[in-house]
């Protein structure tokens, strides 16, 4: 049971019309009272639910008056967290918010930790825990196309789904141990047949479910991008062409870009995030060396490789060495500088050409390079076609959510096999309950506490 009040500054920290101290818990009324009189007099106990009032915000100790402000009442059990809750909204500036938190914690409310308010939703059952994760994803979402996601996850469509495969599942575990416990009954036994037709649909069903995980993390976290190439192949004219913005220092000189410089785009509603990095060579620089030792760990830590190729001069050994470091990655060659005479062609690239391939010219002003730059990377992470079709389908936006997938699989999978072998009928409750049991931690109905409390310290405070 929950019987703390906790506060938090539900605004972000800076200057702006106005700012939000938000109080949960069951003194969030009686503490709200301590610090706000309402211009019409009247207490915001006797004010009641999803009522408003103008007022001023009083210091108790001194009197003196700390902002003006609107207090909102929202009671149990029909608030975000479930709870009393009082928001002021006071003026939006530093100091103003911080001194009013500050008076809401010395009258007996504790500082909220990062996620408590939908933490505290989620144990009040308002949400399930991978609504409760699509609230930060809305906070966080990147691309109109992730807030969609994000939305309908929100709304529930993540976990109809998998609440929907836990009936089915579950009805079949209730008739199975119906089965074991009463085996002389009347009861209608449970036919193998009927276990294995149920498991295969949900395997299927898991199936559909997986095939949309590497998207929704995407969509997510955006995909990390980096740029790769020997100097001077035009790795920043790219960076800069994306963006549509001079970025990053474009010379003739090798060795420019030292830091790797890192903007996110919006690619058809997928955030890449792109890192253009420094030119891989041998060099005796000590700043370029620092940079190009950054570039391979970057490059190494990378979704997805733009490895950029000049057409115009000899393919070296550097080429083809640091193509080797990244094969069998995703990945995507731009053999550039298409506009002047070329020395070498695509088919010298021989086996490691087998990455999709783009000639191009980053130099011209001709808009349609981007696009031909866009449709390559689309095509080379696969999407496009399923990103089109998002709409209000069920996606596995995170890991976690994935893991568990993969693991009921495993116990279905497991169950499967037993009954087509014949074993005893137990055996198969037993996997059954265990596919349940992962499932379940997507909801978080099977969830343990140590992990809840690492998914909620993702959030921000004040969430
Ligand atoms: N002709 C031609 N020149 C290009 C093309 N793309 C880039 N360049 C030129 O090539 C030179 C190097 O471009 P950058 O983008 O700075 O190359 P980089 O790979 O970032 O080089 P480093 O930062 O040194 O590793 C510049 O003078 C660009 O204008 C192209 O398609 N055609
Ligand atoms: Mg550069």
């Amino acid at each position: 049971m929950i019987n703390d009040t906790i506060a938090a500054i539900a605004t972000p920290l800076g200057e702006g019309g106005i700012g939000i101290v938000r109080i949960s818990g069951p003194e969030a009324v009686s503490i709200g009272d301590q610090m706000f009189a309402a211009k019409r007099g009247d207490t915001l106990a006797e004010l009641g639910t999803y009522k408003v009032r103008y007022g001023r915000v009083l210091e108790p100790e001194t009197n003196r008056q700390l902002d003006e402000a609107l207090a909102l009442v929202m009671l149990a059990p029909h608030s975000y967290t479930g709870e009393d809750v009082v928001e002021i909204q006071c003026h939006g500036g530093v100091v103003v918010i911080r001194e009013i938190l500050d008076l809401a914690l010395r009258l007996g409310a504790r500082l909220a930790e990062p996620g408590e308010f939908t933490k505290r939703a989620f144990l009040n059952g308002r949400l399930d825990l991978s609504q409760a994760e699509a609230v930060m994803d809305i906070i966080q979402s990147q691309t109109r196309l992730g807030l969609e996601v994000a939305v309908d996850q929100l709304e529930g469509s993540l976990s109809r789904r998998i609440v929907s495969l836990s009936e089915h599942l579950f009805d079949i575990v209730v008739r199975v141990e119906a089965s074991i416990d009463f085996p002389e009954d009347d009861l209608p036994e449970i036919l193998p047949d009927e276990i294995d037709d149920v498991i295969v649909q949900s395997l299927e069903e898991l199936d559909e479910l997986l095939a949309t995980a590497d998207e929704g993390k995407m969509l997510r976290e955006g995909l990390r991008t980096v740029i790769t190439g020997r100097p001077n192949v035009g790795k920043s004219t790219l960076l800069n062409k994306l963006l549509d913005e001079n970025r990053a220092l474009v010379t003739d000189i090798p060795g420019t870009t030292r830091d790797a410089i890192e903007e996110t785009i919006n690619l058809r509603g997928i955030p890449l995030r792109l890192v253009d990095t420094a030119g891989i060579r041998e060099t005796g620089d000590v700043v370029e060396r620092l940079g190009v030792e950054r570039s391979l760990e970057l490059l190494d830590q990378a979704d997805l490789v733009l490895h950029v190729l000049d057409r115009s001069v000899p393919l070296s050994e550097d080429d083809l060495a640091l193509l080797q470091r990244t094969e069998g990655r995703r990945r995507l060659i731009l053999i550039n500088k298409a506009d002047l005479p070329p020395v070498w062609d695509a088919a010298e690239l021989g086996e490691l050409s087998e990455s999709p391939v783009l000639e191009t010219s980053l130099v011209t002003e001709d808009r349609q390079v981007v696009d031909e730059l866009a449709e390559a990377i689309l095509a080379c992470i696969g999407s496009g076609r399923t990103v089109s079709a998002v709409g209000s389908r069920a996606m596995l936006t995170r890991a976690r959510h994935k893991q568990a997938v993969q693991n009921a699989q495993a116990s279905l999978r497991q169950a499967l096999e037993t009954v087509r072998q014949g074993l005893p009928l137990d055996l198969i409750a037993v996997d059954l309950y265990a596919a349940l049991e992962f499932l379940g931690e997507i909801t978080g109905e099977t969830v343990r506490e140590n992990v809840l409390d690492r998914i909620f310290a993702q959030f921000c405070i004040g969430k």
